[in-house]
């Protein structure tokens, strides 16, 4: 689950977060990718011992969510993130802006407003149309169980044969 609260710059990231501090927008870029790297040792053990990662967000958030500020190219904002564990699936689950609004505690942190999370749509959707990713879009307006249903046989699928394939690099 990223950012990782726990650590250091995890620390600093949900004080951003919660808007408890400010923090420079490039500088909170590049925090945001070292609370990644810094998990990149302990990701590649569990994947060498064929443990399967589900990952709460990612290099994608990182970009999606800063390229949608004014004057970052999404180029600049993926250059850190650069050679991560690339991941088998991306799964991006969908919800319209005003269900997602009810869900709860929407508009405590920082970016959750309608303006924001529509320039983040944007970039999601540009990312998406990278065909070295696997992506997955995902109704997330259906009932818990069918978005689960759905979510377990894409895993499923994409489990059988990522086992047989060497660990990929992020955009590289
Ligand atoms: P949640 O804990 O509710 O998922 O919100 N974010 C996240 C970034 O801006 N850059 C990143 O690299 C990552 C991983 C998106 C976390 C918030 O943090 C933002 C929403
Ligand atoms: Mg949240």
């Amino acid at each position: 689950l990223f950012p990782e609260r726990s650590t250091d710059i995890g620390r600093l990231l949900s004080s951003y977060l919660e808007k408890e501090s400010d923090v420079e927008d490039h500088s909170v870029h590049l925090l945001f990718s070292a609370n990644r790297w810094e998990q990149v040792p302990l990701m590649k053990e569990k994947l060498n011992q064929g443990v399967t990662l589900v990952v709460d967000r990612y290099a994608f958030s990182g970009v999606a969510f800063t390229s949608a500020k004014e004057n970052f190219s999404l180029e600049w904002c993926k250059q850190p993130d650069v050679g991560l564990p690339k991941p088998d699936l991306v799964l991006f689950l969908h919800l319209k802006l005003a269900d997602a609004a009810m869900r709860g505690e929407f508009g405590r942190e920082r970016y959750e407003n309608g303006a924001v999370q529509e320039r983040v749509l944007q970039r999601f959707h540009q990312l998406m149309k990278d065909t070295t990713l696997n992506w997955k879009m995902v109704d997330a307006s259906k009932s818990i169980e069918e978005v689960h249903e759905e979510i377990r046989a894409l895993s499923e699928d994409t489990i059988c044969t990522a086992v047989q394939r060497p660990l990929g690099e992020l955009w590289k």
